[in-house]
Parts: C-alpha cells; structure tokens; sequence
C-alpha cells in the first residue's frame, strides 16, 4: 500500500511541476522591424507607436526597442533598425524570416534613390517572408505616386534576382506596397497589414 501511495504522490508531484513550468513560462513574443534606407520615417513612427507624438529625430546609430499595444490590446515588440549602409548588418541580428517587416522609403525622395532603396529591398526581401513596403511623406507634392513605385521596384528586383540566378538559386518574400504618412498620421493600413500578421 505505501507503494502506491508513492507512485501517486510521485505522479501528483511531476504534474504539478509541469502546471507550473508552463504557466509561470513567459509568453511567446510578438514582434514586427522597421526597416528601410535612413531618412525614410523609422524612427518617427517608432515615437508615433510608442508614445503617440513624433519627436525630432536624428539619424539612427542603434536600434530602437519598444513595447506596444496594438487594437487587440496584445502587447508587441517593435524595433526600428538604422537605414545607415554600413548597419545593414543589423539586418542580421533578428533574422527569424517569418517577422513581419514594414520597410519604409521616402516617396518625395525616390526618383533620387532607386537603386539604393531597391538594393536595401532586395536584402531584406532574401531574409525575411511578408514585407509591407511603406510608401512614407506621400502628403508631400513630390511624392510619387504609390503604383508607380511599385512598378519601378519591381522592375529592379527582377533585375537583381536576374543577376545573382546566375550564381545561386534565390527565394525572395512577398511584398506589396501601401502609402502613407507618419506626418498626417495616415498609418492606420500600415498597423492593420502588421496587426494581420503577428
Ligand atoms: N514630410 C514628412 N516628413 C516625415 C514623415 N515621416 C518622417 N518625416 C521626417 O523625415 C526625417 C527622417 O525621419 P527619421 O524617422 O529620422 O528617419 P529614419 O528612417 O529613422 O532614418 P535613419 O535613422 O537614418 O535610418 C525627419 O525629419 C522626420 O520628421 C512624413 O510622413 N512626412
Ligand atoms: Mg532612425
């Protein structure tokens, strides 16, 4: 008889272990990148997000982590890599290729910065599944417009793609583009392409 009593309390003691080890274990993060060449807006709506107002910014040298709460009041992790050449290697740091990334250019700018922006893309879309490409300042008069962006970007991927096919097989994410402005706060299809995808 005490011998069933052990295995049982052996058993009860296992199960309470594992009721434990799984409730006390802290819950699976969400997480979204902004991503995209400097000067396009990362940083302004990373102040929108995380504190509702934009702050003046300067260009990022580091990565910024913050913490929001999305419609669904779920708490989601945001970081904003720098746009600077020489910390595409940040890239790198979060690479789990299903991470939902808003990578923003500047429609004002884009004529001037095609094959920079299209090789920053090109980058991202070898790392990373589901990109969203924000058109961001498309309330400026010299924003192009949104169809005609993405017809150019998709003309220099291909070409990219084209190029390095000779050299390795490449599997590029899917990306769609939506513009936008952190300056007018007409972000809202941004956050629901995001929120669809966490
Ligand atoms: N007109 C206009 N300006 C904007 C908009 N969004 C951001 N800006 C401005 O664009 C400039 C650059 O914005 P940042 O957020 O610092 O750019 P970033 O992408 O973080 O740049 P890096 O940190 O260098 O990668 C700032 O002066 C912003 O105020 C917008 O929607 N419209
Ligand atoms: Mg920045």
């Amino acid at each position: 008889m005490p011998r069933v009593l052990d295995v049982l309390l052996l058993f009860s003691a296992i199960f309470i272990a594992f009721l434990l080890f799984y409730s006390l274990r802290p819950a699976k993060k969400s997480r979204f990148l902004l991503v995209g060449p400097s000067n396009s807006g990362k940083t302004a709506f990373f102040t929108q997000l995380q504190y509702n107002k934009i702050y003046p910014t300067q260009t990022s040298q580091k990565p910024n982590i913050g913490l929001i709460k999305l419609s669904s009041n779920r708490e989601v992790e945001v970081i904003d890599i720098p746009g600077h050449p020489k910390l595409i290697s940040e890239l790198d740091t979060y690479t789990v290729p299903t991470t939902p990334v808003l990578f923003f250019l500047d429609s004002s700018n884009f004529s001037k910065s095609i094959s920079v922006v299209s090789d920053y893309l090109y980058q991202t879309l070898k790392r990373y599944r589901s990109i969203l490409v924000a058109a961001n300042k498309s309330e400026l008069f010299t924003a192009l417009p949104v169809e005609k962006i993405e017809s150019i970007l998709q003309a220099e991927i291909n070409e990219l793609a084209e190029r390095e096919k000779e050299q390795e097989d490449v599997e590029l994410g899917e990306w769609t583009v939506i513009k936008g402005s952190v300056s007018n706060g007409d972000t809202k299809e941004w956050i629901d392409w995001v929120e669809t995808r966490l």
